[in-house]
This record gives C-alpha cells, structure tokens and sequence, in this order.
C-alpha cells in the first residue's frame, strides 16, 4: 500500500461495490457505503485527485489550516470510532510494561500543543511530470498537500515512559510503529530518538476542537518535520521493538528509488519547499499587486524568500510575516509591478540551519520531495 494511485482505485471499486450491493438491497445506506469522508470537501476550496484532496492555497487566510480547509489524504474511508470504547495498546518486546489505555487515561495524562505541518511525502509529485518530463506514480499533487495545526495531546514519549523502554533498544532505527484502525491498518515505523522528541504527540485535538473525523479522531499522531505517511490517523496500537519493524509503507512505498539512487532511501522528514498562493495559472489585473505565499522546512525557521519573476534571472527578496514557527510554515509576500502578459512566479526558501531549494533534484519513481523551485504561471491584463 502507499502513495500508488492504483491502491485508491481498488478502495473505489470496492466501496463501489458495496454500494451497488445496498442498491441491490435498497434503500439509503448506498450513499454512506460510497462515502469515503465525513467532511464537506467543496470544489473551491479543493483539488480533487479521488479519496485525496489538496487544498487550494489561494483560500486561506490566517496562519492555521482550518478544518474546513485541510488537505485529506488515505488509503481506506473515514472509520467511525467512538473515544468510549477506543482504545489504545503500547506493547512490543522492548517494553517492560506493555500498557492499554483508553481515552480518559490519554487526557489525564499532561498535555503539549504544538503547531505544525503535516505533508504528503508525495506533495509536489505532479511537477516531476510537469517540469521534468517523467511522470512518477501516485497522486499528482500540486503544492497543496500540507496543512498547518495546532495539535494538542500527550507526548508519545510520556506513553512510552509508562511503558518502560528496556535501555538497550536502539534509538535511530525504524522501531516504533504506530497503527491505524482504519480498514486497512495503515502503519509505519519511528525512531525511539523521534518518538521521544517533546512535539512528538498523540494529538486528541486539532486547532482547539476534537480531532475531525478526516483526520484521524479520535487521536493521531503528529510527528514534527516528517513525512506524512507518519501522522497516522485514528492510531489504535504502538509496538515498540528491539529490531527494526519492517511493514510496506517502509519497504515498498515511502522510499526514495529510481536511476540515480544506488540503494533505496527509507524517507523521514520532509524537504523545504515554497509555493505561491495563487491559482494555478492565475489571471490578474496589470499594475502594483501584492503577491503572497507560504514556505516551509521540516528542520528550523524560515530565515528567507525570494521571489523572482524573470525565470531566475534576478531574485527580490520577500518580507516574512509572523508567526514563523518552525516545522510549520512562514508566510511571506512581495510587491510586484506586474506588466500584461504571461509570466511565471519562480520562489525559493532558505531556512535558519541554511537548507535551500535547489535548482534540480534526481526523479524518483514515487515522486518524493519534490522541492525545486516552482515557475507558477500568471497571466497578467
Ligand atoms: N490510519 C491512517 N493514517 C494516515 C493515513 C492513512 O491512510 N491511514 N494517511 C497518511 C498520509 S499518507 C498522510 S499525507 C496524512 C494526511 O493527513 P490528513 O488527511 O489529516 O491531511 O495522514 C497519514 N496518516
Ligand atoms: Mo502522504
């Protein structure tokens, strides 16, 4: 399972044929059969690509993705949980004290808020097609696969001390695997070091309310700066093992291969990245517009934009407004005097460890982390 389009496809033609069983049985319950969220998922605030939708980054307007705005992405429908009986299991051979809990154990125990991005391992990957000729599979995304939250929970490392790590369990290998519930389990492994990070949360709430359905009531995981494929939804299990636990969103997807890997790379965190919050193929007026966007690292602070409107030539810098949180995003905006025509908006970010959009990046087959610089095109009248 993964990023692959052809995964999606399946979960499509079976709630499709579950819906044409109710149908055969009659009655209503074919809507719900076939219904893959919970939420609304409106064409002008989304791009569709099936069960994944993007978010149109024109439409927002503070600093927080709102629910009503975040991106979804999964491989099976929404579940349906219910926190009175859900329940959560932390076993594995490297604890001492395997434990289960339920909801009200989790909001007894100290909270931490902490406001972060969570984004697809393949956003981007439709410009891999679009600006190197060779398309990589999975979802096309655009720039539209992140959202930025306040998550609040209980530091998964608080859990695991409960738990009793034994002091002999390796801290950089991929040994904690974190479990959905949905219908197809989606799972997939940290490190000890990350588990054990303060951010590293078991999030029971999103922007000051319940978790939403979509994304992952009633309790997720948020893992700062990594892939998304790690923020598993609707987390019912966390196994922590002596050895590294191999499952296929590290085996088979999530890793980085093509031509120009010799070996397969496993993926953790996420690449920097900007984007403009325009349209794809905006139409604007000819004079002064202010032109504004977002950028993001997985490792520090954005410490710079720069925005270049003469396919790279030259570069001005934006101004960066706050709040500019690391591991969540910056927004920036630059003045530009736009004359009639077709134009590309070219931005590139460099954050306060000196990471930097480079100007090429080796393809791979799954099309992740994307983070050349964008030519997003304009049209001006
Ligand atoms: N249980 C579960 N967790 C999951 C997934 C999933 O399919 N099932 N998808 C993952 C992927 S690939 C991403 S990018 C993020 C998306 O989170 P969102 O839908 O809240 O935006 O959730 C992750 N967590
Ligand atoms: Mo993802």
């Amino acid at each position: 399972m993964g990023e692959h389009e052809g995964v999606s496809r399946r979960h499509f033609l079976a709630a499709g044929a579950a819906g044409a069983a109710a149908l055969a049985a009659g009655g209503e319950a074919i809507a719900q059969s076939q219904k893959l969220h919970v939420k609304p998922l409106p064409s002008d605030i989304f791009i569709s690509h099936g069960i994944n939708l993007e978010t149109r980054l024109e439409t927002l307007r503070g600093y927080l993705t709102p629910a009503s705005h975040f991106f979804v992405r999964q491989h099976a429908a929404t579940p349906s949980l219910d926190p009175k009986t859900w329940r959560l299991r932390v076993e594995g051979d490297a604890l001492e004290r395997p434990l289960d809990l339920g909801f009200d154990d989790l909001l007894r125990l100290p909270s931490r808020s902490v406001i972060a991005f969570v984004e697809c391992a393949g956003n981007g990957r439709g410009f891999f097609k679009e600006f190197m000729g060779k398309v990589a599979s999975g979802t096309q995304w655009r720039s539209g696969g992140i959202g930025v939250a306040e998550w609040t929970g209980v530091p998964l490392g608080a859990v695991l001390e409960m738990a009793k790590v034994r002091k002999e369990t390796p801290r950089d290998i991929l040994n904690v695997l974190i479990e959905g519930l949905d219908s197809v389990k989606v799972s997939r492994p940290i490190s000890l070091a990350k588990a054990f990070e303060e951010d590293t949360l078991l999030a029971y709430a999103f922007n000051g309310e319940p978790v939403p359905p979509d994304h992952g009531f009633p309790v997720r995981a948020i893992v700062p700066g990594w892939v998304g494929i790690n923020n598993v939804k609707w987390v019912g299990r966390v196994e922590v093992r002596t050895t590294t636990i191999d499952v296929p969103t590290t085996t088979k997807s999530y890793v980085l291969e093509g031509p120009d890997y010799p070996r397969e790379i496993v993926l953790r965190e996420q690449t920097i990245k900007s984007a403009v919050a325009l349209p794809w193929g905006a139409t604007l007026r000819a004079g002064v517009q202010r032109v504004r966007g977002f950028a993001w690292s997985p490792a520090g602070r954005i410490s710079r934009v720069e925005v270049s409107v003469d396919r790279g030539a030259t570069w001005q810098p934006a101004t960066l407004r706050e709040p500019n949180i690391p591991r969540a995003w910056a927004r920036w905006d630059v003045e530009w005097d736009a004359r009639p025509g077709e134009h590309v908006i070219l931005t590139r970010a460099v954050d306060d460890h000196g990471n930097t959009q480079p100007a090429s990046i080796p393809w791979n087959a799954q099309g992740y982390g994307y983070n050349v610089p964008v030519p997003h095109p304009v049209k001006v009248t």
